[in-house]
């Protein structure tokens, strides 16, 4: 049963876009921001999304509002750097029920983000098996120019054959297979077999979770293009994401010093 926009939008009000950056592990630099939801109160204190998230996967009415939200804080934080730096992207995770129904292009045109189509990836989820609405999702943010990333690779029940043919652009490999990469070698060599396959694909990668220095040093060396995580930077407000995007994180790829 789908709730009435009334309720959905009193339970979304404390709802607020956050910016968790992508480090490009051959600079250090910002390359991107992936949106993540946090509820933001009126004294400022912020907690996380996941339970009213959790609550949301089974409303697309709700999704949908969800989403639209979201994106009008991609519209009011980021696109004022987009003019500014060329280089970075947002990602922003859309369930299938929103992608698939094709009414992004209905927010998009709404906020007015066509010009800015190019600097979008839409993630979508490898947890679940990809449904038909999933896979005209993905048809539908390629023929408006979005990239797609395949989000939580390395979870999901689904195999690799739900995949074949999809137009893919980036893998984002879940943290779960990072865990043991540096103590496990057939951690090690699956994550090295990942790198392989998604080169053969043509597909940029993305480590998710990085906690520690000596998992950004492996993954770099294993030739993943793009980390994410609590290493480098939790999901930060957008003054913070700017700033980051300034500095950078090229000082967090030397070798730290002994001592
Ligand atoms: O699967 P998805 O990309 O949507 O997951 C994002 C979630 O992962 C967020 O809730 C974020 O807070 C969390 N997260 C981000 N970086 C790290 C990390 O380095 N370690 C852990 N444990 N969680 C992380
Ligand atoms: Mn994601």
């Amino acid at each position: 049963m789908a709730a009435s926009p009334d309720i959905v939008d009193s339970r979304l009000q404390r709802l607020t876009a956050w910016y968790q950056p992508v480090v490009d592990l051959n600079t250090g630099r910002v390359c991107g921001f992936e949106v993540l939801s946090r509820l933001v109160s009126a004294d400022g204190s912020v907690a996380s999304a996941g339970r009213l998230m959790e609550e949301l996967e089974r409303e697309p009415e709700a999704q949908y509002v969800l989403i639209r939200r979201l994106l009008t804080g991609v519209r009011d934080d980021i696109v004022p750097l987009f003019a500014r730096r060329p280089e970075f992207y947002v990602s922003v995770n859309i369930p299938p029920a929103v992608l698939g129904t094709g009414r992004i292009g209905e927010i998009i045109r709404d906020l007015g983000l066509e010009r800015w189509l190019t600097r979008l990836v839409v993630e979508v989820t490898e947890r679940q098996a990809l449904s038909d609405m999933g896979r005209a999702g993905i048809d539908v943010a390629r023929s408006l120019g979005i990239a797609v990333a395949l989000d939580d690779f390395g979870t999901g029940h689904s195999g690799l054959s739900q995949f074949v043919g999809l137009d893919l652009d980036m893998l984002k490999i879940d943290r779960s297979l990072l865990v043991s990469i540096l103590e496990n070698r057939a951690a090690a060599r699956m994550l090295r077999g990942i790198v392989g396959l998604a080169a053969a694909l043509r597909l940029r990668t993305v480590a998710e979770g990085v906690e520690s220095w000596e998992q950004a040093f492996f993954l770099r060396a294993a030739g993943v293009d793009q980390g994410q995580g609590f290493f480098w930077s939790r999901a930060v407000p957008v003054q913070e994401a700017a700033a980051l995007l300034d500095r950078g994180f090229g000082h967090t790829l030397e070798r730290p010093s002994a001592g």
